[in-house]
């Protein structure tokens, strides 16, 4: 029997088993890893000597630019804008040549981590625990020690119901606590510094003496940073991205804790009220971006900056169902992902749940679907043992490094 199929390709070494079923050797496997799989690069930011750079180079390594003279009836491209395409070598050579060129650096640097995207981040250290970026995906359990949060408010809002909850999360697998003591939601009240300190400390001193997962604190103030750090949070969880309390950086890489890094449109209060993007991607990119410059600017390592895109912040249900397919985009920048959906408004619309405790099941779907397209390292979670077991699952069928195992035929090189 005759049979055609398409090949399911996340990553161009998906293509191996069927170079395998070929009958080729690895070397000849490797040579056409290289020469059969493309991909397209947006390139957008680009002055007048990168476009000339890339109209010659793309000739001189038979890469495709998709420059004016590409395009069906010669309309004009947006200026600093460029479509590549080519194979993985070909794609090589030109970043190779940038590098080579004069004043060609930053376009050098931009390819070389748009090459790279399927490369996991360097393994990160928190508290007594190392996450091996790329292994599985890691479970951050949400504590909120708060009156109003919009998913458990009012829950664990006392000291001792906070840390029999933290105790539980714990035990369920998380593999991260998040401890936070004011509310994001839209519209939420504010809360002072000693009120947030006297929400969260005691119960990051108690988990910390209790157990070793290692605690995140969620906050935008540097007061409280200080003092949840000092009591042994390992990392601080803004939301504002270190754009709102300018000592948060600092106060951050001194204590030689990690930030995770989110992206939000406007605040808490006005976020919801009409948020527009014309390319949300690209939008979330490049202030993620800033927001690293900003760490790094504090004296903070970029290799301790997790990034989050920030889903229902400042976002439509559909920019958070655009931004959640083009996850992996966000790798570009190198660091670890972060994705929070859990029992969030959109699961919500999309399931006909308007209780937010009734979001598990949507919420198990979301997060199934940004493990599985690879795009997520950490996800941000209420209900940790429901998600470890989804994650067990998710991890095993697209993650597994089988070695090549089912397919190699043994005896071949
Ligand atoms: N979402 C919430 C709070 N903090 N931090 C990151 N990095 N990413 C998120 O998606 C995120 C976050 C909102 O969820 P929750 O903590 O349950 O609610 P509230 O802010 O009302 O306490």
């Amino acid at each position: 029997m005759i049979l055609a199929r398409p090949i399911a390709l996340d990553r161009s070494s998906d293509l191996e088993p069927a170079l395998v079923r070929l009958g080729l050797p690895t070397p000849a496997r490797a040579y056409l890893l290289d020469k059969l799989p493309h991909a397209q690069l947006l390139l957008t930011g680009l002055g007048r000597p990168e476009g000339r750079f890339l109209r010659e180079a793309c000739e001189t390594t038979s890469a495709a630019g998709l420059l004016p003279r590409y395009v069906p009836g010669n309309h004009q491209l947006r200026p600093g804008t460029a479509l590549v395409s080519g194979a993985r070598d070909q794609l090589d050579r030109l970043a190779q040549a940038a590098r080579a060129a004069e004043g060609m650096r930053p376009l050098a640097a931009a390819l070389e981590r748009a090459l790279a995207v399927d490369v996991p981040p360097p393994p990160m250290s928190l508290g007594e625990r190392t996450f091996a970026w790329g292994e599985r995906t890691y479970l951050m359990g949400v504590l909120n020690v708060t009156p109003d949060s919009f998913s458990d408010g009012g829950l664990h809002a006392s000291p001792q119901a906070a840390i029999a909850r933290g105790l539980e999360l714990a035990g369920a697998g998380a593999d991260l606590l998040d401890i936070g003591g004011e509310s994001t939601r839209p519209g939420a009240a504010a809360v002072s510094t000693d009120e947030e300190l006297q929400r969260v400390l005691p119960v990051i001193e108690e988990l910390h003496a209790r157990i070793d997962v290692p605690l995140s604190v969620d906050t935008s103030k540097s007061a409280v940073a200080r003092a949840a750090l000092g009591a042994g949070a390992a990392m601080v969880n803004d939301v504002t991205a270190f754009a709102g309390d300018s000592e948060l950086a600092a106060v951050t890489a001194a204590a030689g804790a990690a930030a995770c890094l989110m992206h939000m449109q406007g605040t808490p209060r006005t976020m919801q009220s009409d948020p527009r993007y014309e390319d949300v991607v690209a939008e979330v990119l490049e202030q993620l971006q800033t927001a690293i410059d900003r760490a790094e600017a504090g004296g903070m390592p970029r290799v301790r900056v997790l990034i989050d895109p920030g889903i229902g912040f400042g976002k439509t249900p559909a920019h958070n169902l655009f931004l959640l397919r083009h996850l992996p985009e966000l790798r570009v920048l190198g660091c670890p992902v972060l994705v929070g959906t859990s029992r969030k408004s959109f699961v919500g619309a999309l399931t006909g749940q308007k209780a937010p405790h009734r979001r598990l099941f949507g919420t198990l779907g979301s997060v199934a679907a940004v493990a599985a397209r690879a795009g997520a390292d950490l996800v941000r979670v209420h209900d940790v043992g429901e998600a470890r077991e989804a994650l067990a699952v998710v991890d095993a069928i697209s993650r597994a490094n089988d070695g090549g195992t089912l397919w190699a035929p043994t005896g071949r090189s």
